[in-house]
């Protein structure tokens, strides 16, 4: 076939081919351009030996070939098409589909993309004809297996720094702890501490590849840290300078870890979930021992297959009972895990939607809210009853991060989240007492500034919205943020130009992420992120006045992302 004399028309024809494109996670749905960027991101799982059969039905292909084009797999699409290319935001790929397709007929979506989301890897230069080739032949053969990942693995690299009865006994520094923030270098595998009072930084900390999200202990003294690359750093904030206490890998890849909660258990347990093995492992708080592991494989909640790789998404701890909630991605089940007795373990299993991502408690702390965001809903998870309590319809690819919960005029408590696929934010009624016709549906839809937001963040001591859209690609939207009265929502929004208030000129990309309150619930951080060989800052607006406050800038801010104050993240205050 000669792919540079295909017409649009013959894609399109291509696209709708046998039951819908090969691309999209649902023929209805499609997926955003903000939503590929964002999924897909490098796992690290690039680099590891796998398991390998031939399948001799599949186009041959060399060991360096099959080596090659392995690593541009978990570079580019595992993402959203899953390690085991069972699918997610992207289609299946297995060798039962994709033979059938043949390689004239993948070679032409590598290469040119499709409207319903795959990018066109070969005409905007990222992968070439050759790439594009070998890709086509390598989705055809058996998908390879990531090696397992137990509890000896984990004790392989699991390290006491310095063993809980060598540590303080108390606070030996004089920071203001609970307005400290943890702010993601990512790029960098590190965090930095910020002194929230002085806006100096703390220290520089090493940490797992492409760090992800910090958490704190119910006490507030330590502070979990965890890589992409399932490392997970224990950070004793007493210490005279905040460092590393203990440190372990609990898997190949991962996104999330929380700790204990509820009374009695403060400090005692953390958890962890990975994306590869699909599993989460419950350790010592204090140590990071590992205790015990559960895998996460099992059927899917609508149609009841089997999913051999269901991602361990996001983790928070119950304040109603000694029990995490474990939201699992591909097969649409929140776990209710009780950690009461971990010998003899109880695990609730609340079906809800898929995929199921991230989310927050409502400002009660008894309802848990997460996106399934393939299916566009939000699923309310009751931590008191264990049980699932409504799933509302919101806008397109919902994604909260811990959402933003606050009065409505009309309809009482709401929480918020913003879309990665549309440009509205849905409130969502959290009142199922005094506003129980509201309870557990969308209420009203903002107007945003546009699609590709992935946070914002209210306060309850504060009157205002602040949505980012740091994914748009118009770069006026995703280096800016818009801010909303909460209590004259129908005035619309007022738009905070936050990168060009950080002063950098530069031509970074500039994107502003994350809006975090400060302890008092008086300012607003945002990071304006650009790549890591670039300048970056973080921005802070003083949240009465709507005016710049400071801008911190300093060369060890490389690629700052997510930031989370310490007492509002302990707290889970937003
Ligand atoms: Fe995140 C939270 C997964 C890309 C910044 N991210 C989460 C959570 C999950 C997740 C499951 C919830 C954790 C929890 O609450 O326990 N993130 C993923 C991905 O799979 C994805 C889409 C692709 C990837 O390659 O990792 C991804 N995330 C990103 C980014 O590109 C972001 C914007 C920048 C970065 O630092 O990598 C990013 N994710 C964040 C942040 C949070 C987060 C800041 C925590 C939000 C909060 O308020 O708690």
């Amino acid at each position: 076939m000669n792919k540079k004399a295909l017409s649009i028309a013959t894609l399109a024809a291509l696209a709708t081919f046998a039951g819908g494109p090969l691309w999209a996670a649902d023929s209805k749905m499609g997926v955003t351009d903000a939503e590929v960027k964002y999924q897909a991101g490098g796992s690290p799982l690039a680099d590891v030996e796998m398991y390998q059969d031939i399948n001799p039905k599949a186009p041959p292909m060399s060991k360096a070939e099959f080596d090659k084009a392995r690593q541009i797999y978990f570079e580019r699409c595992a993402g959203c098409h899953g390690v085991l290319r069972k699918g997610a935001t992207g289609k299946p790929l297995t060798p039962d589909i994709t033979i059938g397709k043949g390689t004239d007929y993948l070679k032409v979506f590598i290469a040119y993309g499709s409207p319903a989301g795959m990018p066109n890897w070969q005409t905007s230069g990222e992968l070439s004809e050759q790439d594009v080739d070998l890709m086509a032949r390598y989705v055809q053969q058996t998908p390879p297996q990531p090696p397992e990942y137990g509890l000896k693995d984990m004790k392989a690299t699991w390290k006491v720094i310095i063993p809980p009865e060598k540590r303080p006994t108390k606070k030996m520094n004089n920071y203001n702890i609970a307005n400290i923030f943890s702010t993601t270098l990512r790029d960098a595998g590190e965090i930095a501490l910020i002194d929230g009072d002085s806006k100096k930084i703390i220290n520089v900390i090493k940490t797992g590849y492409a760090v992800h999200i910090s958490r704190v202990s119910a006490s507030g003294r330590y502070l979990f840290v965890i890589g992409r690359d399932a490392k997970i750093n224990l950070i004793d904030l007493w210490m005279e300078k905040p460092d590393n206490v203990a440190e372990i890998r609990v898997g190949l890849e991962a996104r999330s870890v929380d700790t204990s909660k509820y009374k009695g258990y403060e400090d005692k347990y953390a958890i962890a979930g990975t994306y590869w093995p699909p599993q989460f492992v419950i350790m010592d708080g204090d140590t990071l021992e590992p205790k015990k592991i559960v895998a996460t494989r099992g059927m899917t909640v609508d149609t009841q297959d089997y999913h051999p790789e269901p991602r361990v998404a996001s983790i928070v701890a119950s304040h109603f009972k000694p029990e995490f909630v474990v939201n699992v991605k591909e097969t649409g089940k929140t776990l209710m895990v009780d950690y009461s007795n971990i010998d003899a373990l109880k695990i609730t299993e609340i079906g809800s939607a898929r995929f199921l991502h991230d989310g927050g408690w409502d400002s009660s702390h008894r309802y848990f809210m997460v996106a399934a965001n393939q299916s566009n809903k939000i699923g309310v998870i009751d931590a008191k009853e264990g049980k699932l309590a409504g799933i509302a319809d919101v806008g397109k690819i919902p994604h909260p991060g811990r959402g933003a919960n606050f009065v409505h005029p009309k309809y009482g408590p709401v929480w918020a989240t913003g879309h990665l696929g549309d440009d509205t934010i849905a409130l969502v009624g959290t009142d199922p007492v005094k506003h129980k016709q509201y309870a557990w549906k969308m209420v009203e839809q903002l107007k945003g500034q546009g699609g590709g937001s992935l946070f914002l963040k209210t306060h309850p001591k504060s009157n205002h919205l602040y949505v980012d859209t740091p994914l748009n690609p118009d770069q006026a939207v995703s280096q800016s943020v818009a801010v909303y009265d909460t209590k004259n929502l129908d005035k619309g929004f007022k738009v905070l130009p936050i990168a060009e208030w950080s002063g950098i000129k530069d031509d970074g990309a500039r994107r502003v992420v994350q809006p975090e309150y400060n302890k008092a619930g008086d300012e607003v951080w945002f990071s304006v992120w650009s790549a890591k060989n670039k300048e970056s800052a973080i921005v802070v607006v003083d949240d009465k006045t709507l005016a710049l406050k400071a801008v911190i800038r300093d060369p060890r801010l490389i690629t700052p992302t997510g930031h989370f104050n310490l007492y509002n993240t302990q707290h889970d205050v937003y």
